[in-house]
């Protein structure tokens, strides 16, 4: 009799348990795509090969191909970022935690696998929800779906956009006391300080009043430990460089011969950045969609500016977004930080009081 009752509510918990996955999983199917179309990546890319020297916008690389590849450089022995990041956010997470408070509603910009906002999540208190924003639609759905699991009492509302542009944040079923961006990676160092000027501000009007900003900033350092992150020796760099150009041969009716483009990076100290570049090897001329490019023998072109910084150089950027530094988090060596920022809170409604002093209504 016993073992029967214990039966029954086993198979009843079963199935709430199976109707609150399928429930996440059904809300997790509303992505919001916003990814651009065929058309942007098009005009972007004949934009790009059109300019002297020719450019290509780094965030093509994150097709499905593409974001494994980036991936599997995250484990690299060369590539010292993403593991001391990690090593930073395990160290510090407690700390970390306290310093962004409760009741947050947590977008990630450009989410890719979300492995450091585990550490995240698994220690804010009362998050409201996780809002993962990432241009690459399968990879985005994977890891919502893996989130939705792992933490099913966090509202999962994954949006699929190209960050730079505009994109509205999605309505959580409960109100957040703050909004917090999460901006890990140093990908913020994939755009030239203008542009990551105007990005902060853009995420300064997502994070509104009071709002944080926890960042993941690759330092200034060797140029040796620099370049062989970018020039790794088993030559995954150069397979997701190259695939930029498998890409547009697929998605855009080209005939890049990708073989005939040479993988290189260097570390332009003057400007505190790596450039990567595909370098022709060949005099040949490449046709995108009916539209032809000559390439002389040695002729580049530029695909991605990966920025270092120091501490108070990014801190003078931010600022002209209105973030000021609360407080900063290094690794032994001084390779990566992660930075937390706030934005000022705009108190509405004060009162003069009769002593002459205001308060907030
Ligand atoms: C995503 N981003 C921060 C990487 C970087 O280090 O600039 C992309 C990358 N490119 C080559 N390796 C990694």
């Amino acid at each position: 009799m016993k073992g029967c009752r214990a039966q029954e509510m086993r198979a009843a918990l079963h199935t709430a348990f199976e109707a609150e996955i399928r429930d996440q999983m059904r809300a997790l199917t509303a992505i919001v795509n916003k990814a651009p179309d065929a058309r942007t990546f098009l005009d972007d890319v004949v934009a790009g090969l059109s300019q002297t020297p020719k450019r290509l916008p780094s965030k093509y690389f994150y097709d499905e191909r593409g974001s494994r590849l980036f991936d599997e450089i995250c484990t690299l022995e060369e590539y010292y970022l993403t593991r001391t990041e990690l090593t930073i956010m395990q160290q510090f997470a407690e700390e970390i935690a306290e310093a962004l408070g409760q009741g947050n509603m947590l977008v990630e910009y450009g989410s890719g696998s979300s492995l450091k906002t585990r550490i995240l999540l698994d220690r804010l208190q009362c998050t409201v929800a996780y809002v993962p924003v990432d241009i690459s639609g399968e990879h985005l759905e994977q890891t919502a779906g893996r989130l939705a699991k792992a933490y099913p009492h966090i509202e999962i509302l994954p949006v699929c956009a190209d960050f730079t542009t505009e994109f509205e944040l999605p309505r959580s079923k409960c109100t957040p006391s703050q909004n917090l961006a999460y901006f890990p990676g140093s990908t913020i160092g994939n755009f030239k300080p203008k542009d990551a000027r105007r990005l902060l501000q853009r995420i300064a009007s997502v994070c509104g009043s009071g709002g944080g900003l926890l960042i993941g900033i690759d330092l200034q350092k060797a140029i040796q430990t620099i370049e062989a992150a970018y020039n790794d020796r088993n030559g995954v760099t150069m397979a997701f460089n190259r695939n930029l150009l498998h890409r547009i041969n697929r998605e855009l009716d080209a005939d890049f011969r990708v073989d005939a483009f040479e993988h290189r990076a260097i570390y332009n100290e003057e400007l505190g950045r790596v450039e990567t570049y595909l370098i022709s090897d060949r005099h040949q001329t490449v046709t995108v969609d009916g539209a032809t490019f000559r390439f002389e023998v040695g002729e580049a072109i530029c695909t991605e500016y990966s920025h270092k910084y120091t501490i108070d150089g990014f801190h003078a950027i931010a600022a002209t977004a209105g973030f000021s530094l609360e407080r900063a988090w290094s690794d032994d060596q001084e390779l990566f930080a992660v930075l937390h920022f706030r934005l000022p809170a705009i108190r509405l409604n004060t009162h003069k009081q009769i002593d002459g002093s205001t308060r907030e209504d």
